[in-house]
């Protein structure tokens, strides 16, 4: 099956507009086609540098325009992140990602963070890291620390996009991808569903996923965590549904990316997330912490593995299902 880049809007919607079954079914067979779809990819999120970010990214609790409770830190010690690596390896994640709470990394922290990223693939892990926009000389000296992943999402529709974020611009967001994807590194690219967003909206932005000039490999679809203090605290949750449908599109659209079941799965029934991984989501956060809100714990995700017969993909495993 060849991979497209020419997906339109319309023809999106319609997927969205599918009766539950026929999506479901054509977004499980996608699955299957490329993927063990009992196998699913562990990742795990260590916050470096929290709080205190001069963005104002409506639904972050890390941005210091808001009145949050999160309080800002410091760049964490090299040690100390690599003492989290060596626990989330013990615990079964086969990648480890470090988000900063910045715009952009400034000159002078790119020692720390790439002595980070060369200790943690040192220890086998895949590694990824999420610092905010980056210049293509920054982008470069990540990949060769031996950085796999970068994580930088489009958050919403270019339309919606102006409703969140004010202090960016979706054209730097695609600015920093083409650096990530021009260092040879593999993009992790997705947003959060339940801002505000329509249908209409959701399709937008999987298109633009979709029709970047290579799928980003890794894919994460975030329900959103209303922050306290935040503009979108009081946000109603979405329908569990709704959110599976966009799991299920992204899969029909991104056949080989890895779709992770991301932000959010703190509080869903084990019932919604079997929906989503039967939709074709095979990548999630483990650990009792995202980078500021909870996760499920570690027991409560072993439980639940086992109820629905999945099991961890191991580094092998993905790295050939991305050579596929
Ligand atoms: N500061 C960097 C940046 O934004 O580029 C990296 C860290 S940032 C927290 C990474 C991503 O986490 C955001 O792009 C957003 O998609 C997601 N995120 C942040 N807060 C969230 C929330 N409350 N609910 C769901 N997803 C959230
Ligand atoms: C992504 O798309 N989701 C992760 C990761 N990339 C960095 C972050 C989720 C953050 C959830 C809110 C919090 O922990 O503050
Ligand atoms: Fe800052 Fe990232 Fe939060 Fe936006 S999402 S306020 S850039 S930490």
């Amino acid at each position: 099956m060849t991979l497209r880049h020419d997906w339109t809007k319309p023809e999106v919607e319609a997927l969205f507009a599918l009766p539950l079954n026929e999506l479901l079914f054509r977004a499980a067979t996608v699955h299957r086609t490329h993927f063990d779809p009992s196998e699913v990819q562990i990742s795990q999120l260590c916050s470096i540098k929290t709080g205190g970010c001069p963005e104002d990214c409506n639904y972050c609790s890390q941005s210091s325009k808001f009145e949050t409770p999160v309080k800002a830190t410091k760049l964490m010690e090299v040690e100390k992140v690599l003492a989290d690596a060596r626990a989330a390896k013990a615990a079964g994640a086969s990648r480890f990602c470090m988000g900063a709470a910045w715009r952009n990394p400034k000159d002078r922290d790119m020692e720390k963070v790439t002595t980070m990223i060369r200790e943690v693939k040192a220890m086998g892990l895949e590694t990824c890291a999420t610092l905010g926009m980056l210049t293509p000389a920054q982008a470069l000296e990540l990949a060769h620390a031996g950085l796999d992943y970068y994580n930088h999402n489009l958050d919403t529709s270019e339309e919606f996009y102006g409703e969140i974020i004010t202090t960016r611009t979706y054209q730097d967001r695609l600015d920093t991808l083409a650096s990530v994807r021009d260092a040879g590194m593999k993009t992790c690219c997705g947003g959060i569903m339940g801002m505000g967003e329509s249908v209409a909206d959701r399709a937008s932005m999987l298109v633009t996923l979709a029709n970047l000039p290579a799928h980003p490999e890794s894919v994460p679809i975030n329900l959103l965590i209303p922050a306290d203090g935040t503009p979108l605290a009081g946000n109603p949750r979405i329908d569990g549904i709704e959110f599976v449908r966009t799991i299920a599109v992204a899969r029909i659209l991104m056949p080989h990316s890895f779709v992770r079941l991301s932000a959010g799965r703190e509080g869903m029934s084990a019932e919604l997330q079997a929906m989503c991984f039967f939709a074709g989501a095979n990548s999630i956060f483990v650990g009792e912490k995202l980078l500021t809100a909870a996760n499920p714990d570690v027991d409560s995700d072993k439980a639940l593995f086992a109820k629905l017969g999945l099991k961890p993909m191991s580094i092998a495993g993905t790295e050939s299902a991305q050579a596929a």
